[in-house]
Formats: structure tokens, C-alpha cells, sequence
């Protein structure tokens, strides 16, 4: 069997699982976003990687049902956090989707009827969206993202400034968050060429009215530092890795 129908199999399955990582207030640590992470636990090769199967999927076409799944379950997942946590009350959940997703016709309307089947509002949710996404075919993005935001859904740039950048187009696009990529996160001091990236990046977000989210997070001293910048959102192991659900309550719901 090929990865692909083995992926296709394990969609029917269920063998896939969405992990959970902490997107925290820096200020406070206080919790405010999931972002769900798919999991493969392929019952004979172990436990397969999104960044080795994801790929086949956008490849394949089966990267739009997969988004879907994960999107119905993290939309279950958090409003039975939502009813059992009062932690969960104004926690969100961040889903993940490709090119492809932006391209299908019934994206909207199965958010719809997924926000309506968990009785979750569109404020519980965030979509990820790399910039290269976004410039693509920039007239039916626009309204898209006007749509999502018509519902209180809200968007992030995933892997900012990685991408194609669209910075002709930023201040046009209803999106919310600007995610710094964590390689800019990664050696984050005054001295290091990063740190003027990383300030731009904020002071370009702050002026466009967004919201910036820090990825990568792995020590003190990176948290110290985007701190100063003015970054008041983040994730990354310092705070958590991505964790299965079980792990979310254990940690998250005392
Ligand atoms: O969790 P991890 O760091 O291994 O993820 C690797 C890559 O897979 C990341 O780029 C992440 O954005 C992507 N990814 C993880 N989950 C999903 C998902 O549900 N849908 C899509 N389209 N990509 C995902
Ligand atoms: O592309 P995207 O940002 O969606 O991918 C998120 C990926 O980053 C996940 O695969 C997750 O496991 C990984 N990740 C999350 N936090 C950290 C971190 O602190 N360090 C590193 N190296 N990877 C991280
Ligand atoms: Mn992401
Ligand atoms: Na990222």
C-alpha cells in the first residue's frame, strides 16, 4: 500500500489523532488559543509526522477532507472543554489549512454546519494561512476572509515572513494575527540580526491593528525579549508541546 490510500484508509478509520499546543498570554501565561496539530498513529509504522504526511495529502487532494476532520474534531473537542472547564471560557481553537482548502466551494459552508452541529460561535475559532496562501488569487481571498470575519472568525498569517510576502496586500485582508516564525524566534537577542526583524514585524502589526503570536518559544530569554518588543501573545515548548487531549485536562483543567 501506497502512504496515500494507506492515508485515505486511516481518514475512514480513525486513526488519526489532533494534538493540542497552548498559545498563551505572555503577560499572565493565562491560556487563550489551541492550536490542533493532526497525529498519525499508523498502526504498523508507528507514529507518522504531519510534516511527512501532510505534504501527500495536498498532493493527493486528500489534504481537504483531512482539514475537515480536524476542523469538526478540535470544534468537538473544544466545546466539551468549553461546557465541563470555566478555564475554557474564553479559550479559542486554531485549525490549520492548505491551499487547497481556500480554493473549495464548501469551505464556508462546512464551517457553517460544524460551528451549528458543535453549538460553538465563529469567535471560538482561527484559521491558519500562510502568506503565500493569500497571494495566490488575491479577489476570491478578500471575500472569503470578509465572510470569516462577518462570523467573528478569525484568521492568522501562519510562518510570517517566511512566505511570498504579500505586504501589498496586508493592510487589505481581514486577518487578525501575524504568527513570527519561530526561525526568527530562534536566536533572539539585541545582537542578533533577528531581533530588527522581529521588531518590524510587530511594529508592522500594531500599525495594520493585528495582534502578533510568537512561535517557537523555547527559552526565558526568547520570552524576555519578544516581551520587549511588544509581542504579547505566544507558543512554543517554554510554555508546552503540542499535547493529546488527555494531557490538555491534566495540565489545563485543575
Ligand atoms: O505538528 P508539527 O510541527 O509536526 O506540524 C508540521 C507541519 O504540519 C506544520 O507546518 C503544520 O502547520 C502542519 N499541520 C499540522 N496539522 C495540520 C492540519 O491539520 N492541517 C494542515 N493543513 N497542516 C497541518
Ligand atoms: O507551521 P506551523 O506553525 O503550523 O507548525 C507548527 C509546528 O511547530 C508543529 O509541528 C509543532 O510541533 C512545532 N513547534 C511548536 N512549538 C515549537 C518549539 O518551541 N520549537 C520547535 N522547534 N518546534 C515547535
Ligand atoms: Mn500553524
Ligand atoms: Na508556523
Amino acid at each position: 500500500l501506497t502512504l496515500e490510500s494507506e492515508l485515505r484508509q486511516a481518514l475512514e478509520r480513525d486513526e488519526l489523532l489532533v494534538y493540542y499546543q497552548p498559545i498563551v498570554e505572555m503577560e499572565s501565561d493565562r491560556l487563550i488559543g489551541l492550536e490542533a496539530l493532526v497525529r498519525w498513529q499508523h498502526p504498523l509504522r508507528g507514529f507518522i509526522s504531519p510534516g511527512e504526511f501532510v505534504p501527500i495529502a495536498e498532493e493527493t487532494g486528500l489534504v481537504v477532507p483531512l482539514d475537515r476532520w480536524v476542523l469538526r474534531q478540535a470544534c468537538q473537542q473544544l466545546a466539551i472543554w468549553r461546557a465541563q472547564y470555566a478555564a475554557f471560557a474564553s479559550v479559542r481553537v486554531s485549525v490549520n489549512l492548505s491551499a487547497q482548502d481556500l480554493r473549495s466551494t464548501r469551505l464556508l459552508s462546512d464551517i457553517d454546519t460544524i460551528l451549528r452541529d458543535t453549538k460553538l460561535a465563529g469567535s471560538c475559532l482561527t484559521l491558519e494561512i500562510t502568506e503565500s496562501m493569500l497571494v495566490e488569487d488575491i479577489e476570491p481571498t478578500l471575500v472569503l476572509l470578509a465572510e470569516l470575519h462577518d462570523r467573528n472568525i478569525r484568521v492568522s498569517i501562519d510562518d510570517f515572513g517566511t512566505g511570498y510576502s504579500s505586504l501589498n496586500y496586508l493592510h487589505q485582508l481581514h486577518v487578525d494575527y501575524l504568527k513570527i516564525d519561530r526561525s526568527f524566534v530562534n536566536q533572539l537577542s539585541p545582537n542578533h540580526p533577528n531581533y530588527q526583524v522581529v521588531n518590524t514585524i510587530i511594529a508592522l502589526s500594531q500599525q495594520l491593528g493585528l495582534m502578533t503570536i510568537a512561535e517557537g518559544i523555547e527559552m526565558a530569554e526568547q520570552k524576555y525579549w519578544l516581551g520587549q518588543l511588544g509581542c504579547t501573545l505566544g507558543q512554543g515548548y517554554f510554555f508546552a508541546k503540542p499535547l493529546s487531549s488527555g494531557e490538555i485536562e491534566r495540565q489545563f483543567c485543575p
